[in-house]
């Protein structure tokens, strides 16, 4: 299960440290239904400026890393919160976006989808279908996860031997709480934080290091 912090080595600001803040303002602020009625503008100008800042970036060894251990491993799901699809870039197959994907929009009305590219340049896109607002196909804060990926993780939870959580702060529902749901199924949890996080009181290891570091010297080759 990954977060902000494995695309962080890849130079993808992160949503709680220092440069957390867009122009000043949290994501949980503009990141919601009701910040998108109010001024769709100012949501689509925080999604433009987190799609400039992944123009150049490219998967980083952690991403690449975690692609050879789905290689080396019977089952495996990637749980990722992170919506800028490095690890997909990076060959990870079985990958569930928990919290969506900004390479995607779709209608708020009617849910019909469009690669983003076809309407970036668009000051507010409107669906063709039924003349809707186009948005993110992001999870916001108060909006239900997708049914399928949340149903996909709750599998993967149900399952798994081990969890590896790297690069999140275990502070956004219900993502938190998978880790706690694995360990109570049995699962050993292993955590790769730069520090502590609630997830490292039941973590069973807890690998303290830049994700992009610590993920080849744990997965190898
Ligand atoms: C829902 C997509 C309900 C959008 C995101 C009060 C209490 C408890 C819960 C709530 C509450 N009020 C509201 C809630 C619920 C809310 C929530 O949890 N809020 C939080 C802020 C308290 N949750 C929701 O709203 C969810 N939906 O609950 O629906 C519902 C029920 C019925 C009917 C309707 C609705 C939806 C949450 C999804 C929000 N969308 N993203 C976008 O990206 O624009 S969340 C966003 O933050 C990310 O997707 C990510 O998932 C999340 C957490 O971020 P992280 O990935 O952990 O990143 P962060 O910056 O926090 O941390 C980085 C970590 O990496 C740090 O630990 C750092 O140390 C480490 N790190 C940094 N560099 C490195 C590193 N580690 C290794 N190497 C490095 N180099
Ligand atoms: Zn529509």
């Amino acid at each position: 299960m990954t977060g902000a912090g494995v695309s962080a080595e890849s130079g993808v600001p992160t949503f709680r440290g220092a440069e957390g803040l867009w122009e000043g303002r949290r994501a949980e602020d503009v990141a919601t239904p009701e910040a998108f009625a109010r001024n769709p503008r100012d949501v689509w100008d925080f999604y433009r400026w987190r799609l400039r800042k992944l123009a150049d970036v490219k998967p980083n060894p952690g991403h690449y890393a975690i692609a050879r251990l789905e290689q080396k491993s019977e089952h495996f799901w990637l749980i990722t919160q992170n919506i800028d699809g490095l690890h997909a870039a990076a060959g990870s197959q079985n990958v569930i976006e928990i919290h969506g994907t900004i390479r995607f929009v779709r209608c708020h009305e009617c849910h019909s989808r469009r690669d983003i590219r076809e309407v970036i340049d668009e000051e507010l896109p409107r669906c063709q279908k039924c003349d809707g607002l186009m948005r993110p196909a992001v999870v916001w804060f108060g909006e239900m996860l997708p049914p399928a990926a949340l149903n996909a993780a709750h599998e993967a939870i149900q399952r798994c031997d081990f969890m590896l959580v790297a690069g999140t702060s275990g502070v956004v529902e219900p993502v938190a709480s998978f880790s706690y749901w694995a360990k109570n199924n049995g699962a050993k949890i292993i955590e790769v934080n730069v520090e502590r996080t609630p997830i490292s009181s039941i973590a069973d290891v807890s690998l303290f290091g830049k994700s992009g570091e610590v993920l080849p010297q744990l997965i190898g080759d």
